[in-house]
């Protein structure tokens, strides 16, 4: 048998080296928790960037992906298959939606959607060919293709990777004045996270979406909501936008729509976005395919039927509050909404990876976010009982890890 640092060795010599990971070797998950090549158990604190909101190995997804599989997995979209229609028909009155496409990524719904955005500004709003304009937030994480690193604002994303696609305005997130004189009669589409997630859990100021949602209405401008990792019960509602009370016209969803045990995303839209692609205009040789759609269709339907999404926000409420009086000096600020939550480290903690790593020591894997900020993001299965276990994790580490201490080495 390989051990964890054979493993650790060949990942390093056969892999690039876009990645950075805590040198933990995984191999078994059940709920909320994983266990590594030798045996230690973890609290998954990730959730694979949320993708595993209804936790790790759901029985009942599994179910499906047995089942599914041993009947049809892949047809292309040249053909029909009984379950896609399914997924639409559930998606939809789940999420209020008219039309729905699904794809594989979060990234590919994302340019899925800027594709749909900018043929409705032609065909629909009646901007000039190749004039049409999509703003976006400064500090928005929305993947990695060119298009979308091209209309980054972090130099860590798109450093080197130029040229890039041309027809992005950048404002400040949170800024609904900004927006505002952003917009001009070329603006398609507005995109931004409800949440900001990579940014460190950056929640706007309460009303900026209200005016956002006024500021497109008024000006025919398309709101796009990237729900990828807000979305799916994360917040504490199925959508985050619930929160503050308004309807996108498109919302894009990925991550845990398959329960992490398959990619899949979707562009969920009114008649009107959608309604511009045409056969042959837009595509994907896995998108919609019978054994996503029917992994899809287990895990909207656990995260419903087993009350994942009110425990998010009960459980993400007491794990806020809790975190809140354990008083350390070495926490500047907690940000956080329903199992979304990130504590920010002061400037001379001496930065959130030796914390991430104390953590893995102390039982419980997390991911720092930019220097500074860590952030816990448990599967929505989680008990208060296993909160209380993360509580006391992350407490015992604060305390421990002296604030102007030795580096981590
Ligand atoms: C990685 C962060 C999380 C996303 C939103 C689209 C996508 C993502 C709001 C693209 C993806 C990921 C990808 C992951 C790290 C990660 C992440 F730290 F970068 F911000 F989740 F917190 N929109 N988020 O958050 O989805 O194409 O990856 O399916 O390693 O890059 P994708």
């Amino acid at each position: 048998m390989r051990t964890a640092s054979d493993l650790i060795d060949l990942e390093r010599q056969f892999g690039a080296r876009n990645y950075h990971p805590l040198d933990v070797v995984l191999t078994r998950g059940e709920g909320v928790w994983v266990w590594d090549v030798d045996g230690e158990r973890y609290l998954d604190c990730l959730s694979a960037y949320s993708a595993v909101n209804q936790g790790h190995c759901h029985p009942k997804i599994r179910e499906a992906l047995i089942e599914q599989s041993q009947r049809l997995t892949l047809t292309s979209r040249a053909f029909r298959n009984d379950q896609l229609p399914l997924f639409y028909e559930e998606i939809c009155a789940l999420t209020n939606s008219h039309k729905v496409l699904p794809m594989n990524s979060g990234a590919e719904a994302v340019e899925t959607a800027i594709k749909a955005v900018r043929k409705w500004a032609y065909e629909v709003k009646g901007v000039p060919q190749d004039r049409a304009e999509v703003i976006v937030c400064a500090n928005a994480f929305h993947g990695r293709t060119i298009t979308i690193v091209g209309s980054s604002t972090d130099p860590l994303a798109r450093t080197s990777f130029g040229p890039f696609t041309p027809g992005f305005q950048v404002v400040p997130f949170g800024n609904a004045d900004a927006l505002a004189e952003a917009i001009t009669p070329n603006t398609a589409a507005f995109l931004v996270e409800p949440i900001q997630g990579e940014a460190g859990v950056i929640l706007p100021p309460p009303g900026y979406f209200k005016r956002v949602r006024e500021l497109c209405t008024r000006h025919n401008v398309v709101l796009v909501l990237d729900e990828i990792q807000t979305g799916l019960g994360r917040t504490g509602k199925l959508l985050a936008e619930e929160h503050d009370g308004i309807e996108a016209d498109v919302t894009l969803i990925g991550k845990a729509l398959a329960g992490g045990f398959y990619p899949m995303s979707a562009v969920l839209s009114n008649l009107e976005v959608l309604g511009v692609l045409k056969p042959g205009e837009h595509g994907s040789t896995f998108g919609g395919n019978p054994l996503a759609c029917a992994i899809a269709r287990a895990s909207l339907r656990v995260l419903t039927e087993e009350r994942m999404i009110d425990n998010a926000a009960e459980q993400g409420a007491y794990f806020l509050s809790e975190l809140q009086k354990l008083r350390s000096n070495v926490v500047q600020e907690l940000r956080g909404r329903g199992l979304m939550i990130a504590l920010q480290l002061v400037p001379d903690a001496g930065g959130a990876r030796r914390y991430s790593e104390a953590l893995k020591n102390a039982g419980l894997l997390c991911k720092e976010t930019h220097t500074d900020t860590l952030r816990f993001a448990p599967p929505l299965v989680i008990t208060r009982d296993q909160v209380d276990y993360a509580l006391e994790a992350i407490s015992t580490v604060l305390r421990t890890l002296a604030p102007h201490g030795e580096r981590a080495g």
